[in-house]
């Protein structure tokens, strides 16, 4: 190696390092402030259907909708759970939806549904963006490839890709209270797809 290109590969990596050391205090920080320490028993966690698959549809091959059924449950299943502070839900994501938490005693009328943010492809809903008190924003189902039926508009992302919307979120609630878990895609949330997680001490 040139000695100047040592010398730029060795001042790059003084400037990542003094980056991270700030980055690893804040994060070393935050998880102090969230230990539980080891939590288990059936309080630990707790598991909710965010949106399910329809009965009698037929998704061969990777494909999100059936034409002329009812596809996608737009339902949170349980509609509410009971964990204890400190542990988890897995939110398993079915389709085209979006995971906001809102903080503790937020009311689906507390919800700015004036701000939202455009969809990354044209063609989707847009995505409610209200920040105040939300504790947790998920994955953007936008971006994420998925096929059409026929009778859509699809193909939409590359062809012979997997329904990648199709996903698992897994939320930490480190607080007592309860919390609104809403899709933050604004259709669904006005249809109704809300519920809660109860967190207790
Ligand atoms: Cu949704």
């Amino acid at each position: 190696m040139k000695r100047r290109e040592f010398v730029e590969k060795a001042g790059m990596g003084a400037a990542l390092a003094a980056l991270a050391t700030p980055a690893r205090t804040r994060e070393s920080a935050r998880a102090g402030a969230q230990h539980h320490g080891p939590i288990s028993g059936p309080l630990a966690t707790a598991t909710v259907s965010f949106g399910a698959w329809a009965s009698g549809i037929n998704r061969r091959p990777n494909l999100g909708a059936t034409a002329g059924l009812p596809n996608n449950i737009h339902a949170l299943i349980p509609n509410e759970v009971t964990i204890k502070a400190g542990g988890t839900v897995n939110f398993i994501i079915a389709g085209f939806h979006l995971v906001l938490v809102y903080g503790d005693g937020t009311q689906p009328g507390d919800i700015n549904i004036g701000i939202t943010v455009p969809p990354t492809n044209a063609a989707l809903p847009p995505l409610i963006d209200d920040p105040t008190n939300r504790i947790y924003r998920g994955i953007d189902p936008t971006v994420l490839p998925f096929l059409q039926g026929p009778q859509q508009q699809g193909p939409i992302g590359p062809p012979l890709q997997p329904v990648l919307q199709d996903r698992v979120e897994d939320v930490h609630f480190p607080a007592p209270g309860t919390f609104l878990v809403m899709c933050g895609v604004l259709p669904h949330f006005l249809e109704g797809m809300v519920g809660y997680v109860r967190v207790v001490p």
